[in-house]
């Protein structure tokens, strides 16, 4: 009897176990690493939804241009992608279409800033605060 107890504690330790596992496979996935393409330019693809970005995490290097093409997932919602950091030498503020555009950049310095939407409608929390946010992480 007791044992069964036991065995059974132990089979859903290893459930949550995975599913936590899960999860953090899930975060993995969400950030890429941008590779130098031959043309020495760094492109990564950014898509925007209800309410996330796809990436949440965007790693490039300094001082090496980034080719960054937007996009939303269809919907009724606008989402626009907002970068800015003076140190850094980013102003960016574009509106995303269903169709994808290219914005072009170079991070002066290494560093971390957030991305993210600012759209929000009437009194309710922006698009930011409902989780619209991401990291650029400019390394060396
Ligand atoms: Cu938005």
């Amino acid at each position: 009897m007791n044992l069964t107890i036991l065995v059974r504690h132990a089979c859903l330790t290893l459930l949550f176990g995975l599913g936590l596992a899960g999860s953090q496979l899930r975060g993995d996935t969400s950030s890429a690493a941008v590779a130098v393409a031959d043309d020495g330019v760094q492109r990564v693809t950014l898509v925007g939804g209800s309410y996330y970005f796809e990436p949440e995490h965007i790693v490039v290097r300094a001082g090496v241009p980034v080719e960054l093409q937007v996009r939303r997932r269809p919907g009724l919602a606008p989402h626009n992608l907002v970068i800015r950091s003076t140190m850094m030498g980013l102003d960016i503020e574009a509106s995303l279409d269903t169709e994808p555009t290219t914005i072009r950049f170079t991070p002066r310095v290494a560093g971390r800033v957030e991305f993210y939407c600012d759209k929000r409608l009437l009194f309710l929390p922006s698009h930011r605060e409902r989780g619209m946010v991401g990291v650029l992480e400019v390394v060396e």
